[in-house]
């Protein structure tokens, strides 16, 4: 197929990877409804994707067992040094690393399309948009990228023919030889698949994986890894955060940004339903916030996606309705069950399981299996506009002033319902040190703690060191108009192990506070770690907790915060000369404070 595009640059990348892979056609995606219907077709016709009856336009995938998250232990960031990636991330030097994947690329695509994606992170024309173009040969990556990111020829034209863009290339990594009969969920070997990032040069290769943030480049490899190097660069931020807004009932309306890591909540938070009267919240974002400081000095967010990719077990009407509405029509659902109704299902959809369903893995189910029947990390994507509480602002292309940021993650023990910083500095520290329990977005294992500040882990593409000086660098060039810092802890446990604090639509009862806060409203009180809720400010009415479980909410354990010291000192040094001094200063400070 010719090329629609007149960019030269981008012509002679296409050119290069199509000898490259050397795939049996090349194709140019429009972005177009006709394009998604035709490839979806061609994906029934195969048997890899499944209609559901009972929602519109709706397929069902099921995935390679083995491909079924992201692969952080095989994601790099390859920069000239080493100390440019940070310990944070694994490194390999970038020759090799390219000698290494050129060697899997070569033929990769050998039986397959190889279609080309022009895509835009953030709405076309924003001045905080930036332009992608992903090379797969997966259709299943180009209907999830549909959905995900504004794809077509309007991209093309915005990119016109010397225009910027950041190239990534992927493959599933299987070629198939002359007469070869295709498997459902092509990919390679765990030891074959790469996700790669070369953020000196602002480029993607992504090797042998078909899944989520491995294969879709536009989500983790570029708004957030690609991104946060560049945003460095150039003054800006890329933060792995939900957007949200909320109006209290005299009208005034709040705009927060919240960072939590992958399966912590952000999809329920960013589309919560306020249980206290009067208050109403519209979703911008849920997982990638953008964010520049705007004219008048404030921090102006875009959620830089068009879609949701979201977790889908433990997603009902109980935990999120406006998820649950979202996902009528015109939705992928990925390694999700499949019940004898010919509806999807998975653990914790609304009502009693179905008698018999298909598992993730095409098997049998019933309610007396010893196996869960949609895998943990199952996925929907669904268009954002499809949103019932999707916020009319969500593709202003300036974006909205954040009012408020949270930092948070599962902790069963030590970190209380809520707490706020002290200052900019004391933020940066909360958010440079957060930990939570691992989650079944990545392969791995699932409920250790791990400290992953800012959420951004597995997402920086740089140092992390020299992210956290980002971050004060930001504070101190917005100062008064700074955004103010919360931490929250939704998941802490009893000694014996039951939730105290009942979570999703309540947690409005606590961004409620927030805004108090900011309003000067709520005086707090101060604590070691931090300023708390002052007794009798955390609206709980018409909330039955039992007071033992609020005060174990809300308890500050001087021995508990002593205790953790050792590891924050541990995980800081892992940085080295590049740890901000500030940050020394902060843990100082709280070592004082505690006593
Ligand atoms: O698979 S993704 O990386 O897109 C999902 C997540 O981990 O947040
Ligand atoms: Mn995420």
């Amino acid at each position: 197929m010719k090329s629609p595009s007149r960019n030269t640059r981008l012509n002679q990348w296409i050119q290069e990877c199509a000898t490259l892979c050397l795939p049996d056609s090349v194709y140019w995606c429009d972005g177009s409804a006709d394009e998604y219907n035709r490839l979806m077709q061609q994906m029934v016709a195969s048997g890899a994707a499944i209609p559901i009856k009972q929602r519109p336009n709706s397929f069902l995938f099921r995935s390679d067992p083995s491909d079924v998250a992201r692969v952080e232990d095989r994601t790099y960031i390859s920069t000239a040094s080493q100390i440019e990636a940070g310990p944070t991330n694994n490194w390999i030097d970038p020759a090799e690393l390219k000698k290494t994947m050129t060697g899997f690329y070569k033929g990769c695509m050998r039986g397959r399309t190889m279609y080309v994606i022009p895509f835009s992170m953030g709405p076309v024309g924003s001045p905080l948009a930036k332009i992608g173009i992903e090379i797969t040969d997966s259709p299943y990556v180009v209907c999830n990228m549909h959905v995900m990111t504004r794809v077509g020829t309007r991209v093309l034209d915005v990119l016109g023919p010397d225009g910027e863009f950041i190239p990534c290339l992927h493959s599933i990594g299987a070629p198939l030889e002359k007469g070869q009969k295709d498997v459902l969920w092509p990919c390679a070997p765990i030891e074959q698949k790469y996700i790669s990032h070369f953020p000196e040069e602002n480029l993607i290769w992504s090797y042998g994986s078909g899944y989520g943030g491995n294969a879709l480049l536009g989500k983790k490899c570029l708004a957030l890894r690609i991104a946060s190097a560049a945003a460095r660069r150039e003054g800006w931020m890329a933060e792995h955060m939900l957007i949200l807004r909320l109006t209290n009932p005299e009208g005034r309306s709040f705009h927060i940004a919240a960072a939590f890591p992958s399966a912590c909540g952000k999809t329920n938070l960013a589309m919560i339903n306020p249980t206290i009267p009067g208050w109403k919240a519209e979703c911008i974002g849920d997982d990638i916030s953008w964010m520049k400081i705007g004219p008048d000095g404030r921090l102006y967010a875009i959620n830089p996606e068009s879609g949701f990719f979201g977790v889908a077990p433990g997603t009902s009407y109980d935990s999120n309705p406006a998820a649950m509405d979202t996902l009528k029509q015109n939705v992928i659902f990925t390694n999700c069950a499949l019940a004898d109704s010919g509806d999807i299902w998975w653990e914790g959809f609304d009502g009693p399981p179905p008698g018999h369903a298909i598992d993730w893995k095409g098997k049998d189910w019933t309610p007396a299996s010893k196996v869960d029947a949609a895998h943990p990390n199952a996925r929907f994507t669904a268009p954002a506009r499809q949103c019932p509480v999707i916020s009319p602002d969500w593709e202003k292309l300036d974006g909205v002033p954040i009012d408020i940021f949270i930092f948070g993650g599962r902790r069963a023990s030590v970190v209380p319902l809520v707490h706020e910083a002290y200052n900019w500095d004391h933020g940066v520290f909360m958010g440079s040190t957060a930990a939570s329990e691992t989650t079944a977005a990545n392969i791995g294992a699932v409920g250790n703690l791990r400290r992953d500040p800012f959420a951004m882990k597995p997402f920086c593409g740089y140092n992390m060191g020299d992210y956290f000086q980002h971050w004060f660098d930001m504070g101190d060039k917005l100062a008064a108009r700074a955004p103010r810092i919360f931490y929250v802890n939704w998941f802490r446990k009893s000694p014996e192990g039951k939730w105290l604090w009942p979570g999703y639509s309540e947690n409005s009862r606590v961004l409620k506070w927030m805004c108090e806060r900011v309003s000067g409203k709520a005086e707090g009180r101060q604590t070691p770690i931090g300023i708390l809720p002052k007794d009798g400010e955390l609206d709980l009415k018409g909330l039955s907790i039992p007071a033992q479980d609020l005060a174990e909410l809300m308890k500050v354990d001087a021995a508990a915060w002593k205790a953790e010291l050792p590891d924050i000192d541990q995980h800081f040094k892992q940085f080295g000369g590049r740890l901000p001094a500030r940050l020394g200063a902060q843990l100082k400070a709280l070592k004082e404070r505690l006593g």
